[in-house]
Formats: C-alpha cells, sequence, structure tokens
C-alpha cells in the first residue's frame, strides 16, 4: 500500500486520476483535458496497473489531516503532494510533512515528495520551494530516504517518472 498524502487542493485526486488513465493506455496517446475533481472527504484507494503487476494507492483527503495517522501502518511508501502555487499553505505543508516523516510506523517507509502544478507560470522556482521547505536539511536529518520530483497532473509532466517510482517502490507482488 501507498499512501499519497498532502493538503487540500494539491491535486492528489486529478494525480491519481491520471496515472490510472495513463496506466490503461499507451505511454504515446495524450492524456487529454483534465477530469473534475472534488475534494476528497474520507479516502479514495485505487488500484493501477502496471507491467502486469497491481499497485495500491490509498489517497487521504486533505481534510482528513487529524486522523492520516490511523492509516499509518501497513504501509511501505508514501507520496507527499505539495501544491507550488499555493505559498500560504507551504509553512503548513512543511510541518506536515515533518511529522509524516516522524511518525513510528513510517519510520522505514520510502518518501517522494511531489511538488504538482508545475505547469502554472506563477510558481516558484524548484530551488525557491526547496529552500522555503528547508528540503536538504528535511532529507539529510529524516530516516527514510526521500525524493523529490515536479509533476503537472494537468500536463502529464513527471507522471512516467512518478510511476517508475511507484513501481520500483511497491511493497509486494500481486500478480
Ligand atoms: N493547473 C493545475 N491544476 C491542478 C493540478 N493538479 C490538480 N489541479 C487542480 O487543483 C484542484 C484540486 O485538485 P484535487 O486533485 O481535487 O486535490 P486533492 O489534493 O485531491 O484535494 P483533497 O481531496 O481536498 O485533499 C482541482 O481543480 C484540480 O483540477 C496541476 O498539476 N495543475
Ligand atoms: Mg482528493
Amino acid at each position: 500500500m501507498c499512501l499519497l498524502l498532502g493538503a487540500s487542493g494539491a491535486g492528489k485526486t486529478l494525480l491519481l486520476k491520471r496515472l490510472q488513465k495513463l496506466c490503461q493506455m499507451g505511454a504515446q496517446e495524450d492524456l487529454g483535458e483534465a477530469p473534475v475533481t472534488l475534494p476528497t472527504v474520507g479516502t479514495n484507494l485505487t488500484d493501477l496497473t502496471l507491467r502486469k503487476r497491481k499497485i495500491t494507492v490509498r489517497e487521504l483527503g486533505g481534510c482528513m489531516g487529524p486522523i492520516w495517522p490511523k492509516y499509518y501502518s501497513d504501509c511501505r511508501s508514501v507520496i507527499f503532494v505539495v501544491d507550488s502555487v499555493n505559498t500560504v499553505q507551504i509553512s503548513s505543508s512543511c510541518v506536515q510533512l515533518l511529522s509524516v516523516l516522524s511518525a513510528d510506523p513510517l519510520q522505514s517507509a520510502a518518501v517522494l515528495v511531489l511538488f504538482n502544478k508545475r505547469d502554472l507560470s506563477c510558481t516558484m522556482s524548484l530551488v525557491e520551494l526547496k529552500a522555503l521547505f528547508r528540503m536538504d536539511d528535511i532529507i539529510r536529518s529524516a530516516p527514510q530516504s526521500i525524493s523529490t520530483l515536479e509533476t503537472s497532473a494537468r500536463s502529464g509532466q513527471g507522471l512516467q517518472e512518478l510511476l517508475s517510482w511507484l513501481f520500483s517502490h511497491r511493497s509486494h507482488d500481486t500478480g
């Protein structure tokens, strides 16, 4: 089980929809228009079939923050989504990420931090975002192995890399 976490509106549901579509169609096809999403109240379980392997991803809605830890056991990998445009949300996202990284059941999880919405021109550069997050310090001091990736759930940027990461960190083969 991979957990998909991040603040409300960061783009988790759209990412899942796009990944599902990418898995169903050939990589060469166009993803098309982004479908409409609604805020996730509760959790959203999605199975992705990649190279004949099933990978289950559980999105936890941003509004569920206080009860995210209930879902931390049983999880081998975590994707934490950051909205690159929402500068107001950055400090609270950073606190949330630190609390995820310090949770006992997640000490050996692989962690991927996604800077999403990179299609929007007003986004800060990756260097600026990482500096605001103090990402280098976080990566140095956290026990987990942490990677970062720039994505756009709208344009599809970074989604193949995201699938490759999911595939290489899948917890077990389920056929
Ligand atoms: N431009 C742009 N918009 C995006 C991107 N990803 C998501 N959005 C938009 O952001 C809004 C919120 O997306 P959701 O996927 O519903 O966000 P979420 O993280 O699932 O939010 P919660 O379920 O409330 O936690 C929607 O209007 C999406 O279309 C992106 O990469 N680029
Ligand atoms: Mg959602």
